[in-house]
């Protein structure tokens, strides 16, 4: 699992969700050491534009399967930096699942310089914010 490097603001984890457990499993909340407010995001294209939105009802990972995190795809969006993240850097995330359980993980601070869709907050097709 890595995050993207960030001073403030917006950034994202990415990498690859494994559910090892015999059932399924959903992720409905996220949270992290270097932004306690988070988001778990999708992206679409609205109008010919690559607009990344809450997912309704999180990531869903079958029993045994995986969750691909990835620029321009499904990604744990930090919506407000407060801890600066270098590169190297170790960030730690609280994922929380439907059934109220949870799990941490670290993730590797990495300069990256994609993944920057415009931001949709809600399920409103008519506004985009960024570009
Ligand atoms: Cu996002």
């Amino acid at each position: 699992m890595w995050v993207k490097t960030a001073q403030s603001g917006m950034s994202a984890v990415f990498g690859t969700l494994m559910n090892t457990s015999g059932a399924e499993v959903t992720v409905v909340k996220a949270t992290s050491t270097a932004s306690p407010m988070m988001e778990l995001h999708e992206v679409a294209t609205v109008d010919g534009e690559m607009v990344m939105r809450p997912k309704d009802g999180g990531f869903t990972i079958p029993a045994g399967g995986m969750h691909e995190l990835k620029p321009g795809g499904d990604h744990l969006m930090m919506m407000d930096v407060t801890t600066p993240v270098a590169a190297g850097t170790e960030v730690t995330v609280t994922l929380t699942f439907a059934d109220g359980k949870s799990m941490q993980f670290t993730a590797l601070g990495k300069d990256f310089a994609g993944g920057n869709e415009s931001y949709q907050p809600s399920a409103s097709p008519s506004t985009s914010m960024g570009g």
